[in-house]
């Protein structure tokens, strides 16, 4: 591409816990879902491994979960708009929270920095505090800052991992 500008860039998360009758496993579904999530609009930068691990919340199924980097000029709530149409023909049913979905698509991160609507949060909230997201994001983009707490994604993945000094200090004393 020539464009002086760079396209603006996206980390998705994405999820499944539950087979799909056509496309299989979840670790299929996920490759399946980054075929869809290519588009006119949407162009693929980077995508990282697939990890398996077990569920955060009730369900009981395990999950596989990837991350994937894509450049995009849609606006955030059009990007949402496109994930829920994928998640859609996906066949995943709304309804229950954390019930086992066919696939999960989250807005993690955006090169714009945060945004925050009734039903979009960016960065997504609860990404700092998940093994699952960040594991997967750190082996693509670890230098990515938080546009909150300035951490990188190496520095979010590594907090989650050690417990903080002053945990320590407070045990200490
Ligand atoms: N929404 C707000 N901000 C965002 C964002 N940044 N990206 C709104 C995407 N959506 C966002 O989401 C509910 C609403 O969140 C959307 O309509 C959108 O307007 P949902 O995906 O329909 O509902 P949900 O996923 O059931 O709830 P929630 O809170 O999104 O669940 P999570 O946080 O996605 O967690 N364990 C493992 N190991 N791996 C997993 O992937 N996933 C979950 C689901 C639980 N445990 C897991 C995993
Ligand atoms: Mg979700």
């Amino acid at each position: 591409m020539t464009s002086a500008t760079p396209l603006p860039l996206y980390a998705i998360g994405l999820g499944s816990n539950r087979r799909h009758a056509r496309f299989g496993d979840p670790r299929r579904i996920l490759l399946a879902a980054l075929d869809a999530l290519e588009g006119d609009d949407i162009e693929p930068v980077d995508v990282s491994p697939i990890i398996t691990s077990d569920p955060i919340g009730p369900s009981l199924r395990r999950y596989a979960n990837a991350v994937a980097l894509v450049a995009s000029p849609l606006a955030p709530f059009e990007m949402l708009e496109r994930l829920q149409e994928i998640e859609a023909e996906f066949g995943r049913r709304s309804g229950q929270r954390w019930s086992a979905r066919t696939l999960d698509l989250d807005i993690l991160l955006w090169s714009g920095g945060a945004w925050s609507a009734p039903d979009l949060t960016i960065p997504h909230p609860a990404m700092t505090s998940r093994a699952f997201v960040l594991g997967p994001l750190r082996a693509i983009a670890p230098d990515w800052r938080h546009p909150l707490s300035a951490r990188t994604v190496r520095q979010m993945a590594a907090r989650l991992i050690r417990p903080k000094p002053v945990d320590r200090n407070a045990e200490a004393h």
